[in-house]
């Protein structure tokens, strides 16, 4: 290489060096997360933490579910390109410190791992255990039912780890795409042939308690059953960036046990904010999901349930059956 060559070679080579400055900079700048959310991290170990113990504070400080790879461990999709409404297999590895897929898990919650599905405007969600072959990659049969951009999450805990890890990433499902509003906070939520109220008076930064309670037919609901250890699995998602917290209610639940009709949670919000909780339970055989959106203040504000029960005639599609129907 002649003299020439590698001087202008370094120049460019310096040109990089400023051009990814100034883009770490600009990055830096505009951080919402860093602008917005002033707790230190340790303050943040109670998303998650609830039923995961130690929480995540240690790795890389960020609220679980918003990193793909975090504490050596990383999520990797087969693909990350589907179409809408095609039977598919979602493949996926966990990659742990030494850059291969993991074969060792600690069970949280009778499951090795747990998937959660969602687009990423909080419509569609879906909450599955996939399978893992002897090499260490997960599949499972799913079916997109919308186009748009979703996410994943991987909910584990490896072997040898004295931690829950959730790890998240996008994948494209190409497809008709009609973004799904938000629904308003309510306190009430119909599934099936199920009518779901919520209570409580969510705070920022402490743990609040949120009572659900199930009634069917205008009756309250007495015989819930245990599903994966617990009366009810409480996933909530911070509109705007999709923070995931997994809750389980303090009380766990043994097979032969009946629960219901509350089902009651301490669950931790790290900020203020609108949130989309999805209330996971079983009943007669099956599992329903009811969704909730709850709007977190900085001081609380009490969500009253209805005193009169929602009919549990299917009313307007809601937001969770909306893209269902293309
Ligand atoms: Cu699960």
């Amino acid at each position: 290489m002649s003299r020439a060559v590698a001087l202008r070679l370094g120049a460019f080579a310096g040109a990089l060096a400023l051009a990814f400055a100034a883009a770490f900079a600009i990055g830096s700048a505009v951080d919402p997360v860093a602008a917005a959310d002033p707790a230190p991290p340790t303050d943040m170990a109670g998303m998650g933490g609830e039923t995961h113990g130690a929480g995540h504070s240690e790795s890389s400080g960020q609220l679980p579910g918003l990193a793909v790879s975090d504490a050596g461990y990383t999520f990797e999709p087969e693909s990350t390109f589907f179409t809408a409404n095609s039977k598919t297999a979602l493949r996926f590895t966990i990659k742990g410190p030494d850059g291969k897929p993991v074969t060792g898990y600690t069970p949280t919650h009778e499951k090795d791992l747990h998937l959660i599905v969602v687009r990423r405007d909080l419509s569609g969600f879906h909450h599955v255990h996939p399978t893992r072959d002897a090499g260490g990659t997960w599949s499972i049969p799913f079916t997109f039912t919308a186009g748009g951009t979703w996410r994943l999450y991987a909910d584990f805990r490896p072997a040898g780890l004295d931690k829950t890890l959730t790890l998240g990433t996008d994948v494209n499902v190409s497809g008709l795409y009609i973004p799904v509003p938000l629904n308003d906070p309510a306190s009430s939520y119909s599934v099936h042939e199920y009518d779901v109220t919520l209570a409580g008076t969510p705070v920022a930064g402490k743990e609040s308690e949120l009572t659900f309670r199930v009634s069917s037919g205008g009756k309250p609901v007495t015989d819930l059953q245990p599903y994966l250890g617990a009366f009810g699995h409480l996933v909530s998602l911070r509109s705007g960036d999709l923070a995931y917290l997994h809750n389980h209610p303090t009380q766990d639940a043994k097979a032969g046990m009946k629960g219901g009709p509350e089902i009651k949670f301490g669950t931790t919000f790290p900020t203020a904010g609108t949130y989309r909780l999805f209330l996971d339970f079983q009943h007669a055989g099956a599992v329903h999901t009811a969704e909730f959106t709850v709007q977190v203040g900085g001081e609380g504000k009490a969500i009253v349930p209805p005193t009169v029960l929602p009919s549990s005639e299917p009313s307007t599609p809601s937001h969770e059956e909306t893209p269902h129907g293309h």
